[in-house]
């Protein structure tokens, strides 16, 4: 019998559910999938890939004979990898098909790399009507989503309706019979995904706020007219997918939920707490939003094991964050969250930062220190660059206001991954600035505060001072990394509070 198979790949990422959530879909519809697993994620330093992983790669489609290649490209950040892929599978004769955030913003750029068809938003469905429709000999340019090149330039056809009900795109695979790692020169069998410690999910997609640094809105213009900013599964869908990581993934201690941000819709909350408690009691951690926060919420789901709440925050500057992010939170809406947080009594509260951007002056980066003086509780500050990402609203904010010139913007949106994810973590800005970041980091440990204080009024006459204990102090943030572990697991046992 002709084999019905398709490869699906998915990079620096072992835990792709872009990719999981396609497999069920293409399984369930009497396809074979072959999951490659190219790289492990590295969110310091990711590497590009070898010609030994990509000779790997071209065997292992070989062998499978697929219909076509599906890559899963998520973000532009791995666009150097990305182009290896297709380029090395056009020669070898395959048929390359992308799709994921980034593939659904640019997908003339995947195209003119060599990608053969790029299809757009939610994957499921239109997945299955390709390779049905290739398997078969078929034309496939009437296919919604679906954008090809034709007569020199991008046909884009109309994205297929989106699912509110996300229950109906079946759930994630959590471990496939068919999936391969390359990573570090060699091809494993066996999903990576198993001997994790945590798991990572999503209850519901989509965001409705608008800031400008991240492509969620972007997508949301895409999406058909009518469709729901935001769509959600049931808790029942949920936690049948967490058993299910439960019995597969045997040292699993602690759950991530990575929706952009956790649901808060009246009722399941309860119904969710409810059940997770009951059916799931691992410790987890959610993502949140300032305007989101409720102290009810955070109590109810604290109860059922919420250990961890990460908040974006990104500057304490108003300026900053509404004219420049679009974040219409005040400096009093995020004092006032951060407040609840810490009065949940959740046991760990992360703080993320935009920081020293082109946007940054020393006066934002004071504002932001003064911001951080007034959080309460235990916390962890995430302070980052600002990557660009292509087709985000502040890239021609950026070129108009004359912060970036467009030579310089284009070489930094598609730039090597070295160069991108040392953006992201590398402090930039000139000196004063740089101070009252530093200043800012050292906040976070209650024992350096007197310092803090006594050179807050003149930083700038204390700069041996504050380099040398900012260096210092990022020995203290491993040592709090393992307090965090440490009490995570306590929890896990039922011994914390
Ligand atoms: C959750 C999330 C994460 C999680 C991922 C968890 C996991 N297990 O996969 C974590 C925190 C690990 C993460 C990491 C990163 N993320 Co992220 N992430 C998201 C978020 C919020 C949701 C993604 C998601 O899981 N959606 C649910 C799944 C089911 O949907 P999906 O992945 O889009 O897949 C569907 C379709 O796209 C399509 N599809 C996907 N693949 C394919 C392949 C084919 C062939 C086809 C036909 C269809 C198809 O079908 C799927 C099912 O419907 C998005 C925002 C967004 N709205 O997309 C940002 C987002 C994708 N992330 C982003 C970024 C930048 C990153 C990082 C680079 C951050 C960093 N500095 O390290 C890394 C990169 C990780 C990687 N290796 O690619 C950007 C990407 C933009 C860009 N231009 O790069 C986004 C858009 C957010 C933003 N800031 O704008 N992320
Ligand atoms: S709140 Fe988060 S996910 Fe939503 S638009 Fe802003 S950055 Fe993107």
């Amino acid at each position: 019998m002709e084999r019905k198979t398709v490869v699906l790949v998915a990079f620096y990422n072992v835990k792709a559910l872009g990719v999981r959530y396609l497999e069920t879909a293409l399984r369930q519809a009497g396809w074979n999938v072959a999951a490659v697993y190219f790289k492990r994620f590295n969110s310091r330093a990711p590497s590009p890939a070898t010609a030994e992983e990509l000779a790997l790669l071209t065997e292992l489609v070989a062998r499978e004979k697929p219909v076509f290649v599906g890559l899963s490209v998520m973000s532009s950040m791995y666009l150097e990898t990305v182009e290896q892929v297709v380029k090395t599978l056009k020669r070898a004769g395959e048929t390359v098909v992308c799709g994921g955030a980034y593939a659904s913003l640019e997908p003339k750029r995947l195209l003119t790399l060599g990608a053969d068809y790029v299809l757009r938003l939610d994957g499921e469905k239109p997945i299955v009507a390709l390779a049905e429709t290739l398997k078969s000999g078929g034309d496939p340019r009437g296919l919604d989503s679906l954008c090809y090149l034709e007569g020199g330039g991008v046909k884009e056809n109309p994205i297929a309706p989106l699912e509110e009900d996300l229950d109906v795109y079946g759930r994630p695979t959590v471990n496939s019979p068919n999936a391969w790692l390359i990573d570090q020169g060699r091809c494993e069998p066996g999903d990576p995904q198993l001997d994790t410690l945590s798991y990572e999910v999503i209850a519901s997609r989509g965001c409705p706020f608008t800031c400008t640094y991240c492509a969620c809105q972007n997508l949301r213009r895409l999406c058909p007219p009518g469709s729901k900013p935001i769509r959600f599964r049931s808790v029942d869908s949920v936690m049948a997918e967490l058993e299910e990581a439960k019995r597969q993934c045997k040292r699993l201690v602690f759950v991530h939920f990575y929706d952009e941000i956790f649901p808060n819709t009246p009722g399941w909350v309860e119904e969710f707490a409810a059940a997770y408690k009951k059916r799931i009691g691992l410790p987890f951690s959610i993502w949140t939003h300032p305007k989101m926060v409720n102290e009810q919420m955070l109590k109810t789901l604290k109860d059922a094991g919420l250990v961890e709440v990460i908040m974006g925050i990104q500057s304490g500057s108003p300026h900053i964050r509404k004219d420049i992010f679009h974040r219409y939170e005040t400096n009093g809406d995020v004092a006032q969250a951060t407040r609840v947080i810490a009065g949940s009594g959740v046991f760990w509260a992360s703080y993320d930062f935009m920081l020293l951007h082109p946007f940054e002056t020393a006066a934002t980066m004071r504002e932001t220190y003064e911001l951080v003086k007034g959080i309460p509780g235990r916390y962890e500050l995430q302070m980052h660059g600002l990557n660009f990402l292509p087709c985000t609203d502040i890239v021609p904010m950026a070129v108009e206001g004359g912060y970036v010139s467009a030579e310089e913007m284009e070489a930094t949106l598609y730039a090597p991954m070295a160069e991108q994810f040392s953006t992201y973590w590398h402090e930039q800005g000139d000196a004063d600035s740089r101070r009252w970041y530093e200043l800012t980091y050292l906040w976070q440990f209650p024992r350096l505060r007197r310092r803090c204080l006594e050179w807050e009024g003149a930083p700038g006459e204390h700069t041996g001072d504050i380099d040398a204990l900012y260096e210092k102090a990022q020995r203290l943030e491993k040592r709090r990394y393992l307090r965090k572990k440490a009490g995570v697991v306590l929890r896990r046992l039922g011994l914390g509070r």
